[in-house]
This record gives structure tokens, sequence and C-alpha cells, in this order.
């Protein structure tokens, strides 16, 4: 039986589903788990998120002074190794945020002025999600060049590092790639590719996410340099990856897709692409094999998919 998926954008409203995982109320290894005043912030805005639907302007959060004080040590320390550590189109897209969007160590940026920044860049788009998503919801929204990116920020008692996306891990980690038309392509047709298929190769799918788009790493100029946004959103594991401990591989869809991977420790194995150019033809020739009744073409006028 094929799996429901969305067709047209407003059908994201229904891609709503969370992992309960790392939740500051339920897991008792959260930094936020013995604070009764973060969770009750978190109801807040994750409330906001709950409440949207397509179209809305995308909610206005008004951070606290210590809401503020974590994201001004985090930015000020990931800054500072960028530029020996991230790749060039993180770099650039970074540069055009601080230029033309706000960014800078004394805001947190608000979803609704990035998201109208890169619909400008790129056409991609955001919307407020609750926490971690499903791989299939997450997934799905990127087919219609919409990211879906959470608004709290992770506890103050841990600012190198979230075992869960936060507002840094979205907008420092992700945002600036996403100024990035190749990353933007690429993106998108890892979405196109999960649409309606099978449990399995959503599996695939997430882990070829995992290895790229959140730790991958890329050649440039005869060094390694990262592109993945859980690296670039945890100093410690930027750090670590770009070290000599940890094993790299050339990145090899057949081969990615079915290594395991860990969400709370660092990663024994990073992929390095030589390019997004490359990462990208390979992922469409791995995209072609996954088997499907159909075919599908997106419209960007309409927002909405042709299945044939
Ligand atoms: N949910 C949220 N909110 N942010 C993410 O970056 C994310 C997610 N990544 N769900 C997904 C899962 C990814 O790790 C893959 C597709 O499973
Ligand atoms: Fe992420």
């Amino acid at each position: 039986k094929l799996p429901w998926f969305p067709q047209k954008i407003s059908d994201l409203d229904k891609c709503n589903h969370l992992v309960t995982k790392y939740n500051p109320d339920l897991d008792r290894d959260h930094p936020g788990f013995s604070d009764p005043e973060y969770r009750k912030r978190r109801t807040v805005i994750t409330e906001l998120a709950f409440n949207y639907k397509h179209g809305d302007p995308l909610p206005y959060v008004d951070y606290t002074a210590g809401e503020l004080a974590t994201w001004k040590e985090v930015y000020r320390t990931l800054t500072a190794i960028y530029p020996s550590h991230a790749c060039t189109q993180f770099l650039e897209g970074l540069q055009q945020l601080e230029r033309e969007c706000g960014y800078g160590e004394d805001k947190i940026p608000q979803l609704r002025d990035v998201s109208a920044f890169l619909r400008g860049r790129t056409g991609f788009q955001l919307r407020p999600v609750a926490g971690l998503l499903s791989a299939r919801d997450f997934l799905a929204s990127l087919a219609f060049r919409v990211f879906q990116c959470t608004q709290y920020i992770r506890h103050s008692s841990a600012p190198m590092h979230s075992p869960e996306p936060d507002c840094c891990h979205e907008l420092l980690g992700h945002i600036p790639m996403f100024t990035n038309t190749e990353f933007a392509q690429f993106s998108q047709e890892i979405g196109l590719a999960s649409l309606g298929a099978s449990d399995e190769d959503i599996e695939k799918l997430a882990t070829l996410y995992w290895f790229t788009v959140e730790f991958g790493l890329c050649e440039q100029n005869g060094a390694v340099k990262a592109y993945g946004a859980g690296l670039l959103s945890s100093y410690g594991e930027l750090l670590y990856s770009l070290s000599n401990e940890p094993e790299y591989r050339p990145f090899n869809p057949a081969e990615t897709c079915i290594q395991p991977y860990q969400d709370h420790t660092y990663q024994p194995v990073y992929y390095v692409s030589q390019s997004f150019e490359d990462a990208k033809n390979k992922m469409r020739q791995f995209s072609s094999t996954i088997q499907k009744a159909f075919s599908i073409r997106y419209d960007p006028y309409t927002c909405s998919l042709e299945v044939l």
C-alpha cells in the first residue's frame, strides 16, 4: 500500500509527527529535565508551532535575556572557528545573512525574517516545528522547498551541544547552506525521492541525509571542510570531525545508506564528498534506484506535485 504523502504545500500542515526522543519533559538525560522554568518556556514556544498553519505569518518570539546570553555564547564560540573549519559555501551564506538579514551575536534571528530572505535567494522557506520530526515528514517538506525549524533554544547549562535540534542548530548549522542554489537543489531532490517511499527506503534516505546534510564533509582546495549542520552547530564535534581521530570514507550512497549512525555521541565515521555537484549527482543516481509505482513532477508555480 502506498504511504500517504503531501501533494501541495498546505498539506505540510499534516506533516507534524514528532519523535519523542531527547525531549526535556520525558528524557532524564536532557540538560533541561530538572529545570521547570525551562520546560515551561519550551511549552510556550512549541505551542506556537503546534498552532501554525501554512500561510500564517511565522510566529515571532520575544527571547529572554537568558536565551540571548546562550545565543551569544554559541555564536561567538562557533564563528571563531568557522573560517578554518567550514566550507566556503557556508561562509559565504553566513556573510550574506550577517550583512542582509540581521545575523549577529546580539540577537536571535526571527524565522519570519530568515524565511523571507531565503525565499528571495533559493526559494526555500521555513515553517515552525515543535521538535524532532519523523524522518518521513521532515523529508517530505524538503520536496516543497520548506525547511521545518525549531524556535526554542538549548539549555543554558550545555551551550556547546544539543541532543535535539534547537534554533542554534537551525539558524547557524542549516540556514547558511540554504542560501546556496546547488545545496537547495540537492535538498529538494532528497525530499522528492522520499515521497511515497517504503519505510525501508525512508530509513536509507534519512541515513544519507544524516551523513551529508547533518554530518557531511567535503574537499576544498586540498583540505577537508565541514558542510553538515550537526557539525557546524556543535563546537566539540566540529573540532573532532576535522581532527585526525575519526575515520573518513568517500561518500558513496549505496554504502553510506546502510551505515548505522548515532545521535548521542560523536560519529565514528564521516563521509567526504568531492563537491556538492558530486554529492548531488551521486544522490540522483541513488534516488533513481528507489522503486516507485509512479513518477512525480514538482510545479514551482503552484507549489504542488503532479503525480504521473
Ligand atoms: N526534525 C527536526 N525538527 N529537525 C531536523 O533537522 C530533523 C528532524 N532531521 N527530523 C531529520 C529528522 C533527519 O535527521 C533525518 C531525515 O531523519
Ligand atoms: Fe538538522
